[in-house]
């Protein structure tokens, strides 16, 4: 009987390790096809303690520990007592938003990540630093946009994660994100949002899913957004404010007819959004279903078809012994 239980056991443990395999995504690290930059665009914040020409600090390897911050730290002090920026080390980049000469607290930064050619983008895994003092903090929330020309990137995120979001304590985060679907795209946008006034990113990686063949692309994906003037990914989380002046203009106009006919635009667009952004998500999930789904049914079956010729070879076993 031992000897049937093990074996049961043992059959059910091969599918079920068969069926990890089977549903696995093959990832492939591509940092070593990536470059980035940090925007010097106000609105997503500004670069500070940044790459040196030819140099990559988020792709090469270094990962600060809490040791090494301080270290860093007390060297900079030491050879500079008046020295502000303590962290301006080989090990990562520092972001912030600023107004003039000013930090601003609690607004979004953001980098640019470009690469040699199209990959089929997955999993991207932050590590990011809060900091004691400075006002230095992980991001509370990332968010991924995707770009067909490096221009012009969609408006709503591929995807969101939330950070860990610590400020003005030592705290080392890695935040992981994956897509549900991989996105065949060049250009990947990262804002973060950041707890402070600063974001400190020590080193990013970035995943592609090689399996993923018919990934839909960024540029299926923005044809699929609906149109708007701006093209900005911020600004669209403002709509009161960009709704406001729209109607504003309308009425200095003070044509009826032509803010009725806009607003019939504006449903008919609408309309046309909630009705293509749905189908076309529905449509990759369903492709998701019968890719991962009919392997595991498969396996079910063949997992359940086995555990019945066991207990089938048990009762006539048994029955042969009462014989
Ligand atoms: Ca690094």
């Amino acid at each position: 009987m031992k000897k049937i239980l093990a074996l049961i056991l043992t059959v059910c443990l091969a599918f079920s390790v068969a069926g990890v395999y089977a549903s696995a995504e093959t990832l492939d690290g591509i940092e070593d096809i990536a470059t980035y930059t940090v925007p010097d665009a106000t609105q997503y914040g500004q670069p500070w303690y940044v790459d040196e020409v030819g140099e990559y600090k988020l792709f090469d390897g270094e990962i600060p520990d809490a040791n090494m911050l301080d270290a860093a730290r007390d060297e900079a002090i030491k050879e500079n007592p008046e020295i502000k920026d303590w962290y301006a080390w080989h090990g990562w980049i520092a972001l912030a938003k600023t107004v003039e000469d000013a930090y601003e607290k609690g607004k979004s930064v953001c980098i640019d990540f470009r690469f040699e050619r199209e990959v089929t983008l997955k999993e991207m895994i932050f590590h990011t630093a809060a900091m004691a003092t400075g006002n230095v903090g992980n991001p509370t929330e990332y968010r991924i946009y995707v770009s067909e020309d490096g221009e012009t990137y969609n408006r709503e995120p591929v995807a969101t994660i939330k950070g860990t979001g610590e400020v003005n304590e030592a705290k080392l985060a890695e935040t992981k994100l994956t897509l549900d679907e991989a996105i065949a795209t060049s250009y990947v946008r990262v804002v973060m949002d950041a707890p402070g006034a600063w974001v400190f990113v020590s080193e990013v990686e970035i995943y592609e899913d090689i399996d993923a063949t018919d990934a839909v692309t960024a540029g299926e994906i923005i044809a699929a957004e609906p149109e708007e003037e701006s093209s900005a990914p911020e600004e669209s989380s403002e709509p009161e404010e960009s709704s406001a002046a729209s109607s504003e203009e309308e009425d200095d106009e003070s044509s009826a007819a032509a803010s009725e006919a806009s607003s019939e635009e504006d449903e008919e667009e609408s309309s046309r959004a909630a009705s293509s952004a749905p189908a076309s998500s529905a449509a990759s999930s369903q492709a998701d279903a019968d890719d991962s789904g009919s392997m595991w049914v498969w396996i079910v079956i063949a997992a359940v078809v086995v555990v019945v010729i066991v207990i089938v070879a048990i009762v006539v076993s048994r029955k042969k012994k009462a014989e």
